[in-house]
């Protein structure tokens, strides 16, 4: 018996063998805390399901899908604009591709080291499988900061970070995206050097600019289809966002268009924030608002906390969160963990009804309880951010025909795709009159996954 297997006994409960499996992953992955997190949410979705189906516990489905198919560092050094020899690390981590190449976005900070990366290509697995398309599960990045470097500099370390990517990526293979840090400008430096390298225009990338095979609706996707799935789930109870009052955290891709959705829909935004804090604006953020924080973020690449200055009314709350606002709608739209208990019990006792995940994993465990507790509705990222990666497929599905799909086109494909995640998380999810729509998630993006593995083989 292989040293992760437990004895077969049907006494031992679903939680013995779950803790059990975690023991072991803890000790083979010591200190990547948040992939430990990440795989503890599936496993306890997950275990009755599998302790009940024969066929997986024998395959090892399990013990292979927190095992990454590959991981790969490298080296990448740069030249900053002083003449000084720069070094970061870049990884990717391709962590299963049993439903399709892998597929997944770069993030570009500070932050980013090996456990962060295998928690969100861990995630991604489950959420590519969710999205109804053939996409496996991956995620890369660097310890790169681009925060204050001159966009010659960002060209250069894109250059060298994609002078070692290219030879593991390919249209077939795996087809990176962008995630914190990396947008339209890290995408097209990144296109430009694959596309030199392998001296082949193909779509190895997606979120690529419109004029060179980028699909429309790709910026909007994430945000606008966490506002989606909130309205997914707010239908449950017959309601809506219309009239709501929202508070949204980041102010970055995720963050503008999930507000650009929101004011659409008849909601009032009252919050942005960054890491450095949160801007409160009692009034709403209209249209004209929204605007200039696209301006003040892609462009000049400023500081929330010079919406304060420019607005009248409006409060900013240096070093604080925005989950402390009233509100009825959350939609965390920043990093990991930005949510713990505290604020999670804060968001509940001011009333909040619904919490849509922009964000992977957000919320931290003790604040998942919490909404869960509370029978709030909940959608963990893996669903509710699920349509940046969808219609990141679509622009998959469109380069490969040669075609430029209209934006109606992308947009009715997306509130499908989002409509159809809803759909499928009620039905692994149900509990009662009340969905977990955590478990739901979870088990659905499981199933189709494990069930590849098993006709596949042991590999
Ligand atoms: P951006 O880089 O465009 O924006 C990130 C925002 O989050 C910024 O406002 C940033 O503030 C803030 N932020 C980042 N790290 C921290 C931190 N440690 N503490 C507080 N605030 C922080 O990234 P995206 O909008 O693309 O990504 C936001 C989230 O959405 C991430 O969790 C990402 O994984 C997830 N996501 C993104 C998708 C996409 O298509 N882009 C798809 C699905 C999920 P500051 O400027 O101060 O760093
Ligand atoms: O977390 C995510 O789903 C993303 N950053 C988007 C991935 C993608 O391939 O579009």
């Amino acid at each position: 018996m292989s040293d992760n297997k437990m004895p077969e006994d049907s006494a031992v409960s679903v939680s013995t063998h779950s803790q059990h499996f975690m023991e072991q992953l803890t000790a083979r992955n010591p200190g990547e805390i948040e992939f430990h997190q990440a795989v503890r949410e599936v496993v306890q979705s997950v275990m009755p399901v599998i302790r009940s189906t024969p066929a997986y516990q024998e395959s090892g489905i399990l013990q292979r899908l927190v095992e990454p198919e590959r991981v790969i560092t490298f080296r990448v050094p740069w030249i900053d604009d002083q003449g000084d020899v720069q070094v970061n690390r870049g990884f990717r981590v391709e962590m299963n591709s049993a439903i399709g190449p892998y597929k997944g976005g770069l993030r570009f900070h500070p932050t980013v080291n090996l456990g962060v990366l295998k928690f969100l290509a861990f995630e991604q697995v489950f959420k590519n499988s969710l999205t109804t398309l053939s996409m496996g599960g991956g995620k890369g990045g660097s310890n790169f900061d681009p925060k204050g470097k001159s966009d010659n500099e960002v060209m250069r370390f894109c250059q060298s970070f994609m002078t070692e990517l290219f030879r593991h990526i390919g249209p077939d293979v795996d087809i990176p995206a962008g995630d914190i840090g990396v947008g339209g400008r890290e995408i097209g430096y990144m296109f430009g050097q694959y596309k030199r390298l392998a001296n082949r225009f193909v779509g190895v990338l997606t979120g690529k600019g419109m004029e060179y095979g980028g699909s429309l609706m790709r910026p909007e996707a994430t945000g606008y289809g966490a506002v989606y799935f909130a309205q997914e789930m707010l239908s449950t109870n017959n309601d809506s966002v219309k009239g709501k009052t929202a508070v949204i955290s980041g102010s970055g891709n995720v963050a503008q268009y999930t507000a650009e959705k929101l004011i659409e829909l008849g909601a009032k935004v009252v919050t942005f924030s960054d890491s450095a804090g949160t801007i409160v604006d009692k009034n709403g953020i209209d249209r004209e608002k929204l605007e200039w924080v696209m301006q003040l973020k892609n462009v000049r690449r400023g500081r929330i906390s010079e919406y304060a200055e420019k607005f009248k009314g409006v409060e900013y709350m240096p070093g604080m969160k925005p989950w402390t606002i009233k509100c009825d709608l959350a939609f965390p739209s920043a990093t990991q963990n930005e949510i713990e208990l505290e604020d999670a019990k804060s968001l509940i006792e001011n009333g909040c009804m619904c919490v849509s995940e922009g964000a992977n994993m957000p919320t931290s465990p003790e604040g998942v309880e919490t909404f869960l507790k509370a029978k709030i509705l909940y959608g963990p990222g893996k669903a509710a951010n699920a349509g940046g990666v969808a219609v990141s497929g679509l622009e998959m599905a469109q380069n490969r025909g040669f075609l430029h799909w209209p934006r109606e086109e992308v947009d009715g494909r997306l509130q499908q795709i989002m409509h159809s995640i809803h759909e499928n998380c009620v039905r692994y999810g149900k509990e009662g009159s009340h969905v977990n729509y955590v478990h739901g998630a979870n088990v659905a993006g499981f199933v189709k996954v494990a069930n590849a593995m098993l006709q596949q083989g042991v590999v």
